[in-house]
């Protein structure tokens, strides 16, 4: 009974916990690599902080969601149309679509298939309104609040 495959199978309880804790394990790893200097590490994935969806009714859904500056959004196209996450007033021909942060950097996450995700990291605080480009006449919008860090 000394095999510890089989003794791990027997607490399938701690494997659980352990699962739930391997996402911060992993990143606490992969900073531990990257001060020892190994070059070849890639950059730890930033976590997200909210979710959109982007529907079948021409909608983001939740329309609004508040983050904190330096965190990240993943809008994914869970619809069967295509759709856009555009913050960039140049793409914008309505009033309203768009609406930036002073200083804030445009984005625009090109044409979404259906399953497709797409991320934005957000640097500087204030109000963000974006649009989908193949439905600005129906006005599909969405609003990201970015608070300062604490
Ligand atoms: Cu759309």
């Amino acid at each position: 009974m000394s095999n510890p495959e089989y003794a791990y199978r027997l607490r399938p309880s701690t494997r659980f916990v352990a699962a739930g804790a391997g996402v911060v394990a992993l990143l606490l790893l992969a900073g531990a690599v990257s001060m020892t200097g190994a070059a070849s590490v890639p950059e730890a994935p930033r976590a997200v902080a909210a979710e959109v969806e982007m529907t079948n009714t021409l909608t983001f859904t939740p329309g609004s969601v508040t983050v904190e500056v330096g965190e990240t959004v993943r809008w994914t196209n869970t619809s069967v149309i295509v759709h856009t996450v555009t913050a960039d007033p140049a793409e914008a021909t309505m009033e309203g679509s768009v609406q930036l942060p002073e200083g804030a950097e445009a984005f625009d996450s090109g044409t979404m298939d259906p399953e497709a995700t797409f991320e934005h990291t957000f640097e500087t605080p204030g109000t963000y309104t974006y649009f989908c480009i193949p439905h600005e006449g129906v006005k599909m919008r969405g609003t990201v609040v970015v608070e300062p860090g604490t």
